[in-house]
């Protein structure tokens, strides 16, 4: 593509995307008083620095992507990487990616009139095989037109250009279309609503599009990048049975059906999505290729709740509503939907489909509210109708905002006691304060670590030991760990913190640095003859987690260091087990045909890292639907009669554990058989 017709296109996807996002400013002009303290803080704030912060900090659990983004941005890489490897990777990722500029971050559109007006329109087509594409004309959000293949599924269609066509086997794409269906089911059970918009959702795969991915807010429509190493991702996550991240993403946007309602900070689309794409990935039990659900959870404890909980002097008003405290590293909407993360790890699935339940009756009867506290007032009312209890006690820990008539209906509807405010063994601590053992005053989070099998401190790591670099003095070079442990520590200029640790047996370990100051670096991990074994990026304010086998016991080194585009600054690094992930709890065989029926069969293979007793089983049948729910049994199965509309071709089906509504385990591998003719 020449330079030419490269800018015009940026000149008019910035058009569009403006557009869209005019709007969205308008409304938050119109309906919301910012403070002059936020708007002149907003416009100094420069886009690139917030794009690159909410996507480098959104990409945290991509371990792929953090490839990319080492290559766009950093080069060299440090200089304790051996040279040949640094050659061989970098060239690679460089040739393929070119650097992003910063509009290549966006990531969403609140779509215009015109843009709702040409949008394209796919009609669900249920006696369509899953197999059969359909070239047809896609017109783009930028209003260009793409001739793609469209592969149609239940509640979505993937358009996509021959690169992905002939770059997906066929397994692979029905998997990926399977796959994209599900998540929205598992949306739109969750959320109780579905996106604006008719027909399927259009998940289009072009060459330009507002970022690595684009979604519409509250409306159907996805667009992905078309590039190689988005490619790869998928091939990946497909591999592991799981979905390339983009798509979770870009669809938790479409989902955003209660943006006027919660809406107030300048990207609050994001603030959305920081809670949003991980908490699918919980809920549905899906994980990630390479974290469970209970990781992923930690993790975004990690990244959104603990910077913003853990300084004393941090509120609501002053780091979320105004933005002040970015400079101690706390991130306005990370801290928003750090609180979401919070109630749904202290209280459970149950509790957010109540906190979704109640939005969708406000917005039934309600307009939206017109202030960030009006806004929070809803948001906290609703997370208490969720956990039917009063949140009181958690708005004063969380030195959060409720106003006095808020607390006055919380009282008058749950009562004044909630338990999870109270201190029973009189350590100091209650649960909502990170009690995890309200019963034994020796375990809270202000204990040590004993070597005794428990986790005296509460950071859900058992005889973690921590390491803590003296002030004003380095570590020594090596520091010598025990495993598992937790460092804390400093980067200053031209400095390296390298470790030592002794591993008892080959295994998986999960490293997890954290930038808790200004620091921006890497975390290399070193195979035992020296050479770099794998590393990992964390930006300023960030967390990024990654595992490594391990694979012989005995000593290992890894170190926190700079390169050019790193930043000094103070660190955490935690190592401890990863999960046994991806698990599968069933298996399925193939279906038997009897008297026009296929009988659908799930064997029970591993209860144990199912999260609760499950009570029922529900079956899938790609491009149909649940076809039926039965209660759960070591081998359970449901005879599904295909309509008579439906063509012959392949289908796959899965079978997930419940409880009660609840999904309390992954989907089984898709199981592929054919259709039959009939007569
Ligand atoms: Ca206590
Ligand atoms: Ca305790
Ligand atoms: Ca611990
Ligand atoms: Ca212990």
């Amino acid at each position: 593509m020449s330079s030419i017709s490269r800018w015009l296109n940026r000149v008019t996807l910035l058009t569009s995307k403006e557009r869209g996002n005019r709007e969205y400013k308008a409304y938050l002009k119109e309906d919301i008083m910012i403070s002059t303290r936020q708007q002149a803080k907003l416009s100094q704030r420069s886009y690139l620095y917030q794009s690159i912060r909410s996507v480098v900090s959104l990409f945290a659990i991509w371990p792929v992507v953090w490839l990319i983004i080492i290559a766009a941005f950093i080069e060299p890489l440090p200089s304790t990487a051996p040279a040949a490897e640094r050659a061989g990777t970098l060239t690679d990722l460089s040739q393929k990616v070119a650097p992003l500029a910063s509009e290549d971050y966006c990531g969403y559109i609140f779509p215009t009139p015109e843009q709702l007006a040409i949008r394209t329109v796919l009609k669900k087509m249920v006696t369509r095989c899953i197999d059969c594409g359909e070239v047809v004309q896609y017109r783009a959000f930028n209003g260009r037109v793409y001739t793609l293949t469209q592969f149609s599924g239940k509640n979505v269609a993937v358009l996509l250009p021959d690169s992905w066509k002939n770059g997906l086997s066929l397994e692979e794409r029905r998997t990926f279309i399977d796959r994209c269906d599900l998540l929205y089911e598992h949306y739109k059970e969750l959320i109780g609503e579905e996106p604006a918009g008719d027909g399927l959702l259009p998940i289009a795969v072009i060459s330009d599009t507002c970022g690595w991915g684009c979604g519409y807010i509250g409306f159907k429509g996805i667009e992905i990048l078309d590039a190689d190493w988005s490619l790869n991702i998928l091939r990946q996550e497909l591999a592991a049975g799981k979905l390339h991240g983009v798509v979770v993403h870009e669809m938790s946007h479409n989902f955003d059906v209660f943006w006027r309602y919660l809406h107030y900070l300048p990207d609050h689309a994001h603030a959305w999505t920081d809670f949003m794409h991980a908490y699918i990935e919980i809920y549905s039990r899906m994980g990630s290729k390479d974290f469970s659900p209970e990781e992923i959870q930690r993790s975004e404890i990690l990244r959104n709740y603990v910077p913003y909980i853990s300084d004393e002097t941090a509120t609501w008003a002053d780091c979320v509503r105004d933005g002040l405290c970015e400079d101690r590293g706390i991130n306005r909407n990370h801290a928003w939907a750090g609180i979401n993360h919070r109630v749904a790890q202290l209280h459970g699935v149950r509790a957010i489909r109540g906190f979704m339940s109640f939005l969708r009756n406000y917005k039934a009867t309600q307009r939206p509210p017109s202030s960030p506290e009006a806004k929070e007032d809803l948001r906290i009312e609703a997370l208490a109708f969720g956990t039917g209890l009063n949140l009181g006690c958690y708005v004063d820990t969380w030195r959060w905002y409720a106003s006095a008539g808020l607390r006055t209906r919380m009282m008058a509807q749950y009562g004044a006691n909630n338990p999870f405010c109270f201190d029973n063994d009189r350590d100091g601590f209650s649960v909502i304060q990170g009690d995890c053992d309200d019963g034994n005053p020796v375990v809270n989070p202000g204990a040590t670590d004993l070597m005794n099998g428990l986790d005296d401190d509460c950071n859900l790591v058992a005889d973690d030991q921590l390491f803590t670099e003296p002030l004003g003095r380095d570590f020594p070079n090596p520091q010598r760990l025990s495993y598992p442990a937790r460092v804390t520590g400093q980067i200053t200029a031209n400095d390296a913190d390298f470790f030592i640790f002794p591993l008892p047996t080959p295994r998986r370990v999960r490293f997890t640095i954290r930038s808790t100051s200004d620091f921006q670096g890497f975390l290399f991990v070193y195979n035992r003859q020296g050479a770099w074994h794998g590393y990992q990026f964390v930006s300023t304010g960030g967390t990024s987690a990654q595992k490594y086998d391990l694979n012989e016991a005995g000593d290992w080194k890894f170190g926190v260091e700079l390169n050019v585009e790193s930043r000094p600054g103070q660190y955490a690094v935690e190592l401890a087990d990863a999960a046994r992930w991806p698990v599968m709890w069933g298996t399925t065989e193939p279906p038997a045909l009897q008297n026009g029926a296929y009988r659908l069969t799930a064997h029970t293979q591993m209860l144990e890292d199912v999260l609760e007793t499950p009570t029922h089983v529900r079956f899938w049948v790609s491009g149909v639907g649940f076809v039926g729910t039965v209660p759960f049994a070591r081998t359970t199965s449901v005879d599904w009669i295909p309509e008579s509309s439906l063509a012959e071709g392949t289908y796959g089906f899965r079978a997930q554990l419940f409880s009660g509504s609840i999904p309390v385990a992954d989907v089984t591998a898709a199981k592929w058989f054919e259709l039959a003719r009939r007569r």
